[in-house]
């Protein structure tokens, strides 16, 4: 017995052997060239079993190259050879009956999509938004990827100040993260807000000038205003494997990055708030892998001011708890911070400012402050405190304009969801 996704998986390849696309760089050694003929020649015979075995030989072999080296020296041809063994992998995992699990099938698109090349005109969003579809219902689910929160085994109680609270395993009751304040604005530092400016206004007096300005109600009526909730992106998202930032801040030397679940990063991160965790869904790929979440924010009109293209906006995703900072740094091109779900505090710092902000010195680091604005140092800094700034709360449904190159430092009050746009 085959699953129902497998006709609708099977239109998406060519209808002949001989059209089946051999597009195989020079890098690629030959066992794997010719792993890839032979996987080809299964789906056409019929053999899925044998086509996603070597699908998932092609995968480990390539996975060794693309983690042996340096990710900027990675060839294209062994990113393409990963996403076709990811192709074959899931193609065997599809037309398989009753043992088919979707989710593995999404995680294993998902790994093609991060870090293997595109193949076959996007064939892999294609499957994708097969298996995403509510009506293809043959799958097994495991629990962990379960939208409904209600399956998971700990046991709520409360915990000393009466909150309700999630057991371990053992009873103990984890420690909180504590919420952070709300800081006290004053007026002469916040940043002003204005309510649907003409292009025109804000080119003449925010981007001309290169000043900060909050503008709101500019997106109210992008769909994310009224559906985004952490309940929602486990519905449409659960599922898929994403990048999450592990670590207080991305200057810790503990600091890393995992690939997981969104579902395992909202249980682990996002609603399981630990001191000692901290998770950040930090990413610029996240609207082009999850198309549904695209399908719900818009691009701010504001940027056709800019010289390029909309292809050339990058939009990121920030998706975390409360408390989750960003450290103060800089950007290399304009950006409007659209805040969706819950607050954050954020200061800037004009480009002028730079030297009383210490950056550092590496390569790496060197758009990024070495000042910890929650604890500054005022021995190693001192010019530190006599730097300017201007600072705000950005609330759902506002938009930050931060012009390029000025510095900022960001923290969430709330469960906060944010999309930047850069452009230029
Ligand atoms: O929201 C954040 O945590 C950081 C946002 C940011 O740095 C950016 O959009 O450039």
């Amino acid at each position: 017995m085959q699953s129902s996704v497998w006709p609708r998986i099977r239109s998406l390849l060519p209808p002949t052997l001989e059209e089946f696309p051999q597009e195989l760089g020079p890098e690629v050694d030959g066992a794997i060239v010719m792993c890839m003929k032979e996987a080809a020649a299964c789906v056409y015979r019929g053999d899925l079993g044998r086509c996603g075995q070597l699908g998932e030989m092609i995968m480990d072999y390539s996975w060794e190259k693309l983690n042996g080296r340096n990710w900027r020296d990675v060839s294209r041809d062994w990113r393409t050879a990963y996403s076709y063994g990811c192709l074959f992998k899931v193609l065997g995992d599809c037309a398989g009956g009753l043992e088919f699990n979707k989710d593995e099938a999404l995680r294993v698109c998902d790994m093609s999509l991060l870090l293997g090349a595109e193949i076959m005109d996007n064939v892999i969003s294609k499957v994708i938004q097969i298996l995403s579809d509510p009506l293809s219902k043959d799958s097994v689910e495991t629990p962990e990827s379960t939208t409904d929160l209600t399956h998971r085994k700990q046991k709520r109680v409360r915990d000393t100040q009466g909150n309700e609270a999630e057991a371990e395993p053992n009873g103990h009751i984890p420690e909180k993260m504590p919420r952070p304040l709300t800081p006290v604005l004053c007026a002469n530092t916040t940043i002003p807000t204005v309510r649907c400016p003409s292009l025109e206004h804000f080119r003449q007096n925010y981007l001309i000038p290169q000043e900060a300005v909050i503008l709101d109600g500019v997106i109210d009526h992008w769909p994310c205003m009224k559906k985004w909730s952490v309940e929602y992106i486990q519905k449409v998202a659960g599922c898929r494997t994403v990048p999450v930032e592990l670590g207080s801040r991305y200057t810790d030397a503990e600091w890393s990055q995992s690939l997981m679940t969104v579902n395992e990063f909202i249980d682990n991160y996002i609603l399981d708030q630990r001191p000692a965790r901290r998770g950040y869904l930090a990413q610029h790929q996240l609207f082009e892998q999850i198309r549904e979440l695209k399908e719900d924010i818009g691009i701010p009109d504001y940027c056709c001011l800019g010289e390029g293209d909309e292809d050339d906006i990058t939009i990121n995703a920030w998706f975390g708890p409360a408390g989750t900072v960003s450290p103060l740094h800089q950007d290399p091109q304009q950006n409007f911070l659209a805040q969706i779900v819950g607050r954050k505090y954020l200061r800037l710092y004009p480009v002028s400012e730079t030297r009383r902000l210490y950056p550092f010195d590496s390569s790496l680091l060197h758009n990024t402050s070495q000042v910890d604005i929650d604890n500054p140092d005022a021995d190693k800094f001192p010019d530190f405190a006599q730097a300017a700034y201007q600072e705000c709360i950005l609330c759902p449904g506002q938009i930050l304009f931060i012009p390029v190159k000025w510095w900022h430092y960001v923290k969430a009050l709330d469960i906060s969801f944010s999309v930047s746009f850069w452009w230029s």
